[in-house]
């Protein structure tokens, strides 16, 4: 089988390379990046020899380079992760989204579809669904009511996807996770920031009231399921994936600091996030019925292995918190 990753030099994109390689073998990965501030070879460090891989550096929304790689490969399954991630950035910035996370989207359906491609795996987010109030759950059938620019872009792309299944009988299907975490994800997201700025003494920007809720997933767990879903969801499908793990923010991150054994003094209450969704939270039945995924991780120990990662992978997060992402911290946090 060969596989095309987009996105696979990211946080998730190269967990699940990893998860390949490891759990796979036999199946080739050609893994398309453009290599964002997001994106780093480093994560993929131990698989660049491999016969069964291929980096290539282009933009999914590159039409021309897109066609010169499709023509090129014959490709059993689309896997696309790659996209804008951050919905902070989406706030300043919200032109890179639309161009990478919808136009890249529907370049690569018009591949998928001319090329002839079996499978093409959306990788989609919660957040297409919106807030939630103190209870209740996503579910596969909730209206779509993004609330941010990045949102908005992911659920653009969720109906295109949509819209191709349906006009021209792609086989495709969505997943929609909830909030990640785990080895390799870029500092600028909650828990990783909260993680680094803690071991270099710094303030722990905490948004608002920190009474914001998210419901937290292993990045493996995730990639499990991304893999059951390109193997055996039914097309045209939508499948949330989530941990039925739901923090306040706050508590999140002293929970953080007591593992670390750093004081809750650290915290610094700075201002929201404009639009800031308020609960997002999961119901996973489906995929659990369906096609039998299972979490492997109970939370306290993902949560410290994820700490035990950054504590010895200093080197990796100290490079990528230096030279560009230092001007975004500090226009983002004035701290
Ligand atoms: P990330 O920002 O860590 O990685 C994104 C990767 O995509 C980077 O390597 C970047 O260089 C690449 N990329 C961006 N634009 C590109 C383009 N135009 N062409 C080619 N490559 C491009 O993001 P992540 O957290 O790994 O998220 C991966 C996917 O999963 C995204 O689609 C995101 O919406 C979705 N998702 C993320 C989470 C989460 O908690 N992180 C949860 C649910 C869904
Ligand atoms: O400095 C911060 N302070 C803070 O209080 C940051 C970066 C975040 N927060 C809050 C905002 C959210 O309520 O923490 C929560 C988590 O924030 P993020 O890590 O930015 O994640 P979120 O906005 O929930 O979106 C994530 O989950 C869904 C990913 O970034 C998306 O790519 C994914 O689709």
């Amino acid at each position: 089988m060969k596989l095309l990753i987009t996105g696979g030099a990211g946080f998730i994109g190269s967990n699940f390379v990893h998860l390949v390689f490891n759990d796979h073998p036999g199946v080739s990965v050609v893994n398309v990046d453009s290599l964002t501030y997001a994106g780093n070879l480093e994560n993929l460090k131990s698989v660049v020899n491999k016969p069964d891989y291929r980096f290539i550096k282009a933009d999914i929304a590159d039409r021309s380079a897109m066609e010169e790689l499709f023509s090129a490969e014959q490709f059993d399954a689309v896997i696309n992760f790659a996209a804008e991630s951050h919905v902070d950035r989406s706030i300043t910035e919200p032109e890179i989204f639309l161009k990478s996370n919808v136009f890249g989207t529907q370049v690569l359906l018009d591949m998928a579809l001319k090329y002839k491609v079996d499978r093409f795996v959306q990788i989609s987010t919660d957040e297409v669904y919106g807030s939630l109030p103190a209870t209740g759950y996503f579910v596969e059938t909730t209206p779509l009511a993004p609330n941010s620019p990045y949102s908005a872009s992911k659920a653009s792309a969720d109906l295109l996807v949509r819209a191709y299944i349906h006009t021209f009988g792609l086989n495709a299907v969505i997943t929609r996770c909830s909030n990640n975490y785990g080895p390799y994800q870029f500092p600028e997201k909650l828990i990783p920031l909260m993680i680094t700025n803690a071991l270099e003494a710094k303030q722990l920007p905490v948004y608002g009231d920190g009474m914001n809720v998210r419901d937290w997933l292993h990045v493996e767990d995730h990639c499990k399921a991304i893999w059951l879903v390109m193997e055996k969801g039914r097309t045209g499908e939508v499948y949330n994936i989530g941990g039925s793990n739901e923090w306040h923010n706050l508590d999140l991150v002293k929970e953080l600091l007591t593992i670390l054994n750093q004081p809750e003094s650290l915290i610094t209450y700075v201002k929201d996030r404009p639009g800031h969704d308020r609960r997002y939270a999961i119901d996973a039945s489906k995929i659990r019925n369906e096609l039998g995924w299972e979490l492997k991780y109970d939370f306290p120990a993902g949560l410290r292995h994820t700490v035990q990662w950054y504590l010895d992978h200093r080197t990796w997060w100290e490079r990528v918190k230096s030279g560009a992402y230092q001007e975004y911290y500090k226009k983002q946090y004035n701290l």
